[in-house]
């Protein structure tokens, strides 16, 4: 759900000017641009906004938006923006991670985010390989693959974001591509309207290692199940576990056609609404905006505090 931080500032550009270092044709690019126009879209003011990333090529894309960011350890993404958000449930939080950043080392905090249902949205820059590291075979690399950048077929099974996100519990699972700019915009603004945790697995080909998930290989394959008659939305409980099995067996096609669009949208509890029936002061006051005190003073000086730490 959009934040409501106020008084909200004019949206400023939601570019940096930081160099980007991408290689030319990378499909991160797209994913920078259709992730600016969301916000643009949207108008949220970009101090309300969150962006963290891991480590790799796409975990770099905090520094190109002109947001609050934060550039964390490899696969913890995902883990330091539910913190975000749970300490300022008034930000607009969003996570970006590599496919090996989130499904490889960070696959114990995908799991666990399904299960929170934290009110934020989760890019997985899905290319195949792990790009920053010249190319080895990530998570999702189809089995019996062999791209120009590993000596052998992929021995291992792949890992499928849509249906581990499904059965992890995350609310709203869609998956969009990196070349079809209008179609991840729609989908990243619809991710970011989603109150509960929204995955956006993004098609994203990696052009100097991976040399068969490429744009000549996604662009005759993948096509809207939205277009072609699937409703995602899940009003109550009995709707969603009605739907899970069909969203489940969508999300395990791949072949000649490749599934992209919304698989599910549920509208649950989240995170904070449970959170706020624990502590019922939880939401009402910007704990992270509050004057340190000691001793029920406030601490203008943390130096001393900081000091007993040591
Ligand atoms: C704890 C740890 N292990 C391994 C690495 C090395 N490393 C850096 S990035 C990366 C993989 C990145 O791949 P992916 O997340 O798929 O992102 P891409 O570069 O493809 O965008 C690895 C293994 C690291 N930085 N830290
Ligand atoms: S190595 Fe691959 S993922 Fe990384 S910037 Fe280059 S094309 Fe993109």
């Amino acid at each position: 759900m959009l934040s409501t931080v106020n008084p909200p500032a004019k949206p400023q550009s939601y570019k940096t000017n930081v160099e980007i270092d991408w290689c030319p044709g990378c499909g991160d690019f797209g994913i920078l641009n259709a992730l600016v126009l969301a916000l643009q879209e949207l108008k949220i003011p970009n101090e309300n906004v969150v962006l963290t990333g891991g480590i790799g090529c796409s975990s770099k894309i905090p520094h190109y938006v002109n947001v609050n960011t934060l550039h964390t350890l490899h696969g913890r993404s995902l883990a330091q923006a539910q913190a975000v958000k749970i300490a300022n449930p008034r930000l607009e939080v969003i996570s970006a991670s590599g496919d090996g950043d989130g499904l490889g080392i960070g696959s114990a905090h995908f799991v666990a985010a399904g299960r929170r249902n934290v009110d934020m949205t989760y890019i997985v820059f899905d290319n195949g390989v792990y790009g920053l590291t010249k190319g080895q075979a990530s998570p999702t690399l189809p089995y019996g693959e062999m791209p120009k950048s590993i000596e052998t077929e992929n021995l291992k099974f792949p890992v499928n974001p849509l249906f581990l996100g499904l059965a992890s519990g995350f609310t709203f699972v869609a998956r969009s591509y990196s070349y079809n700019i209008k179609h991840l915009k729609e989908t990243l603004v619809k991710a970011m309207k989603h109150r509960g945790l929204a995955l956006v697995d993004v098609m994203q080909p990696c052009v100097t290692y991976n040399n068969i998930n490429t744009k000549e290989f996604y662009d005759p394959r993948l096509y809207d199940i939205e277009k072609e008659g699937w409703n995602p939305v899940a009003n109550n409980e009995s709707e969603y576990k009605q739907k899970i099995p069909q969203a489940v067996v969508k999300s395990l096609e791949w072949g000649d056609r490749i599934p992209m669009g919304v698989f599910m949208d549920y509208q649950t509890e989240t995170y904070d609404q449970k959170l706020q029936k624990l502590v019922p002061a939880y939401g009402k006051k910007n704990y992270v905006m509050e004057p340190i005190e000691s001793s029920g003073k406030p601490l203008n000086d943390v130096t001393e505090l900081m000091d007993s730490f040591c």
